[in-house]
């Protein structure tokens, strides 16, 4: 005979089960065309699957509630009220601090391994410091290091409402920012006016762009396409059409685009 706690294990076993199938296999997220953005994918993944055993579970058990304690014919007032259970309230209270303290520790971890927490004492101008300092998001005095290391290093600039994307080896200034596929490239901003952020969904990197302090990114795009540049931070009346466009290119294609862009020298 099954008894009541052996359909309790069966039904939380089925929702479990039912939202690892429906998070590994649908995706919510546009295509990935960046190291970066499978890295990332892993945590959207975990996250989302989360989410989907929490609302599934909820709606259950308020679907359940609905029909078990539904008001009985002849019924006044409230009915029986329950005062405090300490078990159930140990168990309510373990539980989410369990999943936050682990969403929060692979949260950093993914972070780490996309760059965001790159050491900056690998170079011998900071022996004197014993402590290694380490970069958030990009904004550091030591930005400038982190600038200049992928093998087509860009200036961007943002203003209201506008990215400019500057090639300095080859001296010139584009509306639109080309890149070559599988090739790091670097980029420094900085702003003319108001706070911007430069994001990339395909590439899943979003970075603050401030006035009179670069922010550097570093990324490797591996998919050939044309992605947006959207403005991710609210920056005045036209924030929403502060857009532009990546264009990631073969090599040889991208080396003739730089060739008929190209200024050349007087
Ligand atoms: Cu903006």
């Amino acid at each position: 005979m099954l008894n009541k706690s052996y359909y309790l294990i069966l039904i939380i076993s089925a929702v479990i089960a039912l939202s690892f199938y429906v998070g590994l296999n649908v995706n919510l997220l546009p295509v990935d065309a960046s190291l970066n953005a499978p890295i990332y994918d892993e945590l959207f993944t975990i996250l989302f699957i989360i989410g989907l055993i929490l609302f599934i579970g909820m709606t259950l058990i308020v679907l359940y509630s609905l029909f078990k304690f539904r008001k009985k014919e002849g019924q006044i007032g409230d009915g029986v009220a329950i005062e405090g259970n300490l078990t159930l309230e140990i168990i309510w209270t373990i539980i989410p601090s369990l999943i936050v303290l682990f969403v929060g520790i692979y949260s950093y971890k993914i972070y780490d391994r996309m760059g965001g927490m790159n050491e900056l004492n690998s170079s011998h101008e900071m022996m004197n410091h014993s402590a290694s300092e380490k970069v958030w998001a990009g904004i550091s005095q030591a930005t400038n290091k982190e600038y200049g290391k992928g093998s087509t290093n860009i200036e961007v600039s943002a203003m209201q409402f506008a990215f400019l994307f500057n090639y300095p080896s080859d001296n010139f200034i584009s509306g639109e920012l080309h890149v070559p596929v599988d090739q790091k490239v670097s980029i420094k901003m900085e702003s003319k006016d108001v706070i911007h952020a430069f994001w990339i969904p395909e590439f899943r990197i979003k970075q603050d762009i401030i006035p009179g302090q670069p922010t550097v990114l570093n990324f490797t795009p591996t998919k050939v396409g044309k992605y947006p540049i959207i403005c991710a931070e609210l920056c005045g009346p036209y924030h929403g059409g502060m857009r532009a466009s990546i264009i990631v290119e073969e090599s040889s294609e991208f080396e003739k685009w730089i060739n008929q862009n190209k200024k050349t020298e007087v």
